[in-house]
């Protein structure tokens, strides 16, 4: 075993930047790792010095999954008793954007935590799926529903059900991605990605992700207004009267998160 942290963190102004550190095992998810990370995002969360947060794997792998050595021989009580889906609940509830910077593989529950981020800046190296059909299994971390959203029934079924890959390419042509960069980037340009909205004003930031992620769970009708109401809560921030003010007075709004 390493003495490795499996997860490095360090901070440029606004955003939090997270590593995950497994190189041997491509990034494979574990307990202990899935635990610190929602740890450390939820502290991210609560510091006000923070407005977003920026999760890297390596240029090699985001993450090739779960780690398939931890559940070999598992039975259906051990699984049941990790309750791994719980550190994934809690990455749900970050409410800060999680802007995610995606090199090599995204698989399995690399690609179901590529999609708990809220922006996906992709290598065009990048090789994204959900092969867990090829070791007995099928994705369990959300992999079946987030990704039929984002793709649709017909793509999903091909990637679920045969197991391969998906460029960079068809990944963003079918909305699974926000943005192809040239792999010397993928790293640079999240992390400038991740600086351009640490500069907007923190409440709207947090309120228009809230909103975005409410279009995959709410009935239309329901999720307009939920938007609505967000939307008109933020006229009571100090930030939109900035915002607006700086706009009649043709100046550069200085935006204080309140
Ligand atoms: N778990 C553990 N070890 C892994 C994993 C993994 N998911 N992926 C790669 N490794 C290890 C390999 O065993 C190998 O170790 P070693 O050097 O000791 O032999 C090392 O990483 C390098 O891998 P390869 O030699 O295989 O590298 P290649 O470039 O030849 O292949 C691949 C790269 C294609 C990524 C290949 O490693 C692979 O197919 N990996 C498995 C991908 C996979 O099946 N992922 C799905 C896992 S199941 C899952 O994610 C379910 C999620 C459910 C939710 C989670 C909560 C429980």
């Amino acid at each position: 075993m390493s003495d490795e942290p499996h997860i490095l963190t360090e901070s440029h102004g606004g955003v939090a930047v997270i590593r995950i550190n497994r190189p041997k095992v491509l990034n494979a998810l574990n307990l202990t790792l899935m635990t610190d990370l929602a740890d450390m995002m939820e502290a991210h969360d609560a510091d006000d010095s923070i407005s977003v947060i920026l999760l890297a794997g390596s240029e090699r792998a985001w993450a090739a999954g779960a780690d398939i050595g931890d559940m070999t021989t598992a039975s259906v009580s051990d699984m049941a008793s990790r309750d791994q889906f719980a550190q994934w609940e809690r990455i749900k509830r970050i409410k800060k954007p999680i802007v995610a910077a995606v090199s090599g593989f995204a698989l399995g529950g690399g690609c179901e935590l590529m999609m708990h981020c809220d922006v996906i800046i992709c290598s065009e190296n990048a090789k994204i799926g959900q092969p867990e059909i090829n070791i007995g299994v099928m994705p369990g971390a959300g992999g079946t529903q987030r990704l039929t959203h984002a793709v649709g029934k017909a793509l999903a079924m091909d990637v679920v059900l045969t197991g391969r890959f998906l460029s960079a390419k068809e990944a963003l042509a079918h909305g699974l991605v926000s943005r192809v960069v040239p792999r010397e980037h993928w790293f640079s340009e999240a992390l400038n990605v991740a600086q351009v909205m640490a500069s907007k004003p923190a409440i709207a930031l947090r309120s228009a992700k809230e909103s975005v992620l409410k279009a995959n769970e709410l009935p239309l009708t329901q999720g307009l207004e939920y938007e609505r109401k967000l939307f008109y809560m933020l006229f009571d921030t100090e930030d939109q009267k900035e915002g607006m003010a700086a706009f009649v007075e043709k100046r550069k709004p200085s935006f204080t998160g309140r």
